[in-house]
């Protein structure tokens, strides 16, 4: 299996192009070793594997699948290398916009090219973030209404959690000091709890001011990433409606900075940043 190697600020993914005439069997073979291409020890290593395949309703549509071969709505850091993935190649035939298909819906993009004339920012329209309970899904509370700093009682410690989903559902709690928090012992009791039967994504945030703040998360099926671009998006519209910070933030995740707008005019959450590709390489199956 060929594969491309990319990171948006540090979430890094395997790509796997399934355009051709072998995509369903590629396809298949990408989702059945998620696992395998994700480890860092035994395979390639990375946060989720991408599929590239072709869209009905845009051109193209993506994939993504956990290090722990479960799939993924919809992917922030995951669009982005995807963007580059396909102005790079050249499949946006020399143009710098382009609409995709994911589990969140048709998601448009627009690329910035650096000096080298390759993709180096993109910009997406992540769509309307979702607040109603039951399409997060969380049945933290009862109701269609949003769920704004509500107790989730983990033991001894309960958290007051805003919940948000981008596609995918995240559950965003703020803390004092993020650098020194227990996000890896929180994080996956957040991730499990029964609140969230599709399990979740969890942000913890400092606020640094009102238009900055500084992002770790725990991912569901992945765990501590460096980056999460739906996380970023999901923790800017917890911090609107918590009254924390204004809609434009720049987020200061551990691999680097998210510029993010939740837009007043559209109600769309907009997210800017880098993508990134490494090497190239084929994987030899040894998995039966
Ligand atoms: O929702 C999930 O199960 C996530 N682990 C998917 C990956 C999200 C990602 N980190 C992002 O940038 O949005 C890729």
């Amino acid at each position: 299996m060929h594969f491309t190697k990319m990171h948006g600020i540090g979430n890094d993914f395997v790509m796997v192009n399934c355009l051709g005439a072998d995509g369903p069997a590629l396809l298949a073979e990408a989702q059945k070793h998620a696992v395998l291409l994700c480890d860092r020890k035994f395979g390639v290593g990375g946060d989720g594997v991408i599929a590239l395949l072709p869209g009905q309703a845009g051109a193209f549509k993506m994939r993504m699948f956990n290090p722990d071969g479960s799939e993924a709505e919809m992917c922030g850091s995951g669009i982005r290398c995807f963007a580059k993935f396909l102005f790079d190649r050249g499949l946006m035939h020399g143009q710098s916009e382009i609409s995709v298909e994911t589990g969140a819906g048709l998601l448009h993009l627009q690329i910035t090219a650096g000096p080298d004339g390759k993709a180096e920012m993109v910009r997406v329209d992540m769509g309307e973030p979702v607040l109603k309970p039951s399409q997060i899904p969380t049945v933290l509370s009862e109701g269609d209404a949003p769920i704004i700093n509500a107790p989730l009682v983990l033991g001894d410690l309960t958290l007051g959690v805003t919940a948000v989903s981008m596609g995918n559902p995240h559950a965003v709690t703020f803390v004092g000091d993020v650098q020194s928090y227990p996000v890896e012992s929180v994080g996956p009791q957040v991730e499990h709890h029964p609140a969230f039967p599709r399990r979740t994504n969890t942000e913890f945030i400092q606020v640094v001011s009102g238009r900055e703040i500084i992002f770790r998360v725990w991912e569901r099926g992945a765990g501590a990433t460096l980056a999460c671009g739906t996380g970023a998006c999901a923790a800017v519209v917890a911090c609107v409606l918590n009254g924390k910070t204004g809609r434009e933030v720049l987020v200061h995740l551990p691999g680097g900075d998210l510029e993010i707008d939740w837009s007043e005019a559209d109600n769309h959450v907009y997210m800017t940043g880098p993508a990134a590709e490494v090497f190239e390489g084929e994987l030899l199956f040894s998995a039966p």
